[in-house]
């Protein structure tokens, strides 16, 4: 009985857990999902946020891309099986926006 209840609190723990994780931004990747912050150069307008986002939508393995205009990044999160930074990259300059990995110089 105890273990059974134990298990049942540890199974709440880890569900909110990925709850909040999943809802914030600073979260830490799960297994699957690795995240990475570009530069994107060329980025003059709201048009260009959303081709970009669009172009590495399209790339096999993001899940999900977030452009911030005005720090002129965009932060993707991607599963490293399918898909690597150097095609992230590739993408967003296919479509006119050369990237390069953002190094938090804070960190
Ligand atoms: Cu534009």
């Amino acid at each position: 009985m105890f273990t059974k209840n134990t298990l049942l609190i540890s199974t709440l723990l880890i569900s909110s857990a990925l709850f909040t994780n999943a809802i914030s931004a600073t979260s830490q990747v799960t297994q699957q999902l690795k995240s990475v912050t570009l530069d994107v150069q060329n980025m003059t307008c709201a048009m260009c946020k959303i081709t970009i986002r669009k172009a590495l939508e399209k790339v096999a393995g993001v899940k999900n891309a977030t452009v911030d205009f005005n720090k002129k990044t965009v932060t993707i999160q991607f599963e490293p099986k399918r898909t690597s930074v150097q095609e992230l990259i590739k993408a967003t300059t296919n479509v006119g926006y050369p990237a390069s990995v953002h190094t938090n110089k804070t960190h």
